[in-house]
């Protein structure tokens, strides 16, 4: 196969034989135009409309339920981890909103720091000592002492701040767009970012993340499913689907309180799940691939 030739391996055969032909045409007619870079930019132009119908196959992943927890239904869930044994969440809503350290078995909250009416909370993260925090549309995030929740300082950044998680060098910033901020975790500002896309399609409303083997979960606003994102390029290569797990639709504000909270137990390779006002934190396992959607 020509080099040229494996841009077309995803077409069908009929396709690829005209697609080719095309190709040959451009080729040859950039070329009647003996300019290089006149040819550069049709090769481009070309290069670019063929990857619209290079569409990837995306795995949907199913999932089973392994326990449920006790989770407080009043709790406007924005942010969740786990570590060491512990539930760290973080709710929303202006006069509602606290970080919380919870025992896992029982749904008890064992600390908690509240923001206070001037701030509606978002998303937490740990990062070695400290628990970090952002806000909605208030620019302003919050440094914590993880044991005992102090604040230990305050820093800003521009628009709104959805979600947090990290790897080991870097933390990942959400903020409702399909942008995923890459902040230093010692100064807490963008050094990078992540556009993330679903066959070249962006996808918004990325909102609760967790760093998960490698990969970002993120569960997308106002709907059951969580994107798994290959943080080196951006590009969803998978998508779980979450519905059937809860019915939302029974709780007080069926529209608003939606899937949000992925944490992940690295070392005994558990996840869980939860929502806004949910009664239950879920420890699911994903199942290889779910049925078409009917
Ligand atoms: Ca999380």
């Amino acid at each position: 196969m020509l080099e040229s030739d494996a841009h077309f391996r995803y077409m069908p055969s009929n396709m690829q034989n005209s697609s080719k032909a095309m190709f040959h045409k451009t080729i040859i007619s950039c070329l009647a135009q003996a300019h290089t870079r006149k040819f550069c930019v049709c090769a481009l132009l070309f290069f670019s409309s063929c990857s619209l119908v290079q569409a990837k196959n995306i795995p949907t992943y199913g999932f089973k339920i392994i326990h449920r927890y006790t989770h407080d239904p009043l709790a406007y869930t924005e942010g969740l981890f786990y570590q060491g044994g512990y539930l760290y969440e973080s709710t929303g809503q202006t006069g509602q909103s606290y970080v919380r350290k919870v025992e896992l078995e029982t749904g008890k909250v064992l600390q908690q720091v509240s923001l206070g009416s001037a701030y509606f909370g978002e998303g937490i993260v740990a990062w070695h000592e400290k628990l970090i925090q952002v806000t909605w549309q208030g620019g302003v995030g919050f440094v914590y002492d993880l044991k005992n929740f102090q604040t230990l300082r305050q820093f800003s950044y521009p628009g709104e701040g959805w979600a947090l998680t990290h790897d080991s060098k870097h933390i990942y910033m959400s903020d409702g767009t399909a942008e995923l901020r890459i902040l230093d975790p010692d100064t807490l500002t963008k050094t990078a970012s992540i556009h993330v896309t679903d066959n070249g399609v962006p996808v918004r409303n990325l909102n609760e993340l967790e760093w998960v083997r490698g990969e970002i979960y993120a569960n997308v606003w106002l709907t059951d499913r969580i994107a798994r994102i290959d943080p080196t390029t951006g590009n969803v290569v998978g998508w779980i689907d979450l519905r059937g797990l809860f019915d939302h639709q029974s709780l007080a504000d069926p529209n608003d309180d939606v899937l949000n909270g992925i944490a992940y137990d690295a070392k005994h390779d558990r996840l869980f799940v939860t929502g806004k006002c949910w009664p239950y934190v879920f420890e699911i396992k994903l199942t290889t691939e779910k049925p078409a959607k009917t």
